[in-house]
């Protein structure tokens, strides 16, 4: 008898995940930079966009000789696993005239972090997740809950009750 169902499973297709991108800038017009960096993340056949944050400006966490920042969230939904995520990114940090500097928070034209991927909690030697710090900085908190304030981070707790223990250090909305 032939069967009518198919011989072979279909291939299978994981679910999108939520992933929270951290943008920054602070070199080479950080808006334009932003912009750019947004649609090229964008451009991913992976990738599709759940919301985007306003664009905020923040003094210098780190070295104080440097030019104040620009930062902004993304939320996306992607099939892309963490750390091809992570590679996919710096990519983009790469094109756009990123030069790594053994010295950290100094000034650059394009940081990306993820900040968070699912609710998962990820420890390799090139990926941390959540992003470290991320608790304690306004530039990415406040952001984050104007996109999802009823966020959970792993580990960490309400998004709410984060942003209430931060202080905004000089951040304001563009
Ligand atoms: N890495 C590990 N986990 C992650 C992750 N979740 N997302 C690794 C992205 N990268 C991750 O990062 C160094 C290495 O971290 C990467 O190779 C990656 O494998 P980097 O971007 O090359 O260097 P960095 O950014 O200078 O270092 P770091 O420690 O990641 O700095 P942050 O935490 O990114 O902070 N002030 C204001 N106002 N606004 C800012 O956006 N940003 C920084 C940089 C400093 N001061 C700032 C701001
Ligand atoms: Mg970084």
């Amino acid at each position: 008898m032939i069967s009518s169902q198919p011989t072979t499973a279909a291939p299978h297709v994981g679910a999108p995940v939520i992933a929270y991108i951290g943008l920054g800038s602070n070199l080479q017009e950080p808006q334009q930079q932003i912009a750019l960096a947004r649609t090229r993340i964008l451009d991913h056949p992976e990738i599709s966009e759940v919301a985007f944050s306003s664009l905020y400006h923040s003094p210098p966490m780190g070295p104080q000789d440097q030019p104040d920042y620009c930062n902004a969230v993304l939320a996306i939904y992607t099939l892309l696993p963490a750390i091809a995520l992570l590679d996919f990114l710096q990519s983009i940090e790469n094109q756009q005239g990123r030069v790594r500097q053994a010295q950290r928070w100094v000034a650059r034209t394009l940081d990306l972090d993820i900040l968070l991927y699912a609710d998962q909690k990820i420890q390799l030697p090139r990926l941390t997740i959540p992003h470290p710090g991320m608790a304690e900085r306004a530039f990415v908190l406040y952001p984050l809950y104007e996109i999802a304030p009823d966020l959970s981070i792993p580990e960490l707790g309400e998004l709410s009750q984060l942003l209430n223990h931060c202080p905004l250090n000089g951040l304001q909305r563009i």
